[in-house]
């Protein structure tokens, strides 16, 4: 089994927006298995096989295209400042432990030289050896 938290979601739709609320839908092959995810928020997973997600955003405003990476500990990623104080994704990746992966969200923009490209619109944690109940 895995453990997915939703670590984190900041996006806004343009400079005078207000910051989108966004949840998340996960689906297996195709079947709804947790909807309405918030941040903070944790799920039990066989494993990431067959898994997709989809957001919905309130205060969104705009067409967003998500686009996603799993990274692990030591996955060279590009050089992204956090937004606004936020602690930047090189940072999130230092603080997970050797069974922990980032799946980083970028939905503003697919391209990776657009100062929108941050891969931390939406992130969550993958734990790879969560501790299971007795
Ligand atoms: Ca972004």
């Amino acid at each position: 089994m895995i453990e997915l938290m939703y670590l984190l979601s900041d996006f806004q739709c343009g400079a005078s927006a207000p910051k989108a609320i966004i949840s998340a839908d996960i689906y297996r092959h195709g079947t709804l298995i947790a909807n309405n995810l918030s941040v903070g928020d944790k799920v039990m997973l066989q494993d990431m096989d067959g898994v997709t997600f989809s957001y919905n955003l309130q205060y969104g405003g705009c067409e967003v295209s998500p686009l996603s990476k799993t990274l692990s500990k030591t996955d060279p990623i590009p050089n992204l400042p956090g937004a606004y104080s936020q602690a930047s994704l090189q940072d999130h990746l230092n603080g997970l432990k050797h069974y922990e992966q980032l799946y980083a969200v970028e939905i503003g923009t697919h391209n990776e030289n657009s100062s929108y490209y941050d891969l931390q619109d939406i992130v969550f944690i993958i734990n790879n050896n969560p501790l299971l109940p007795d």
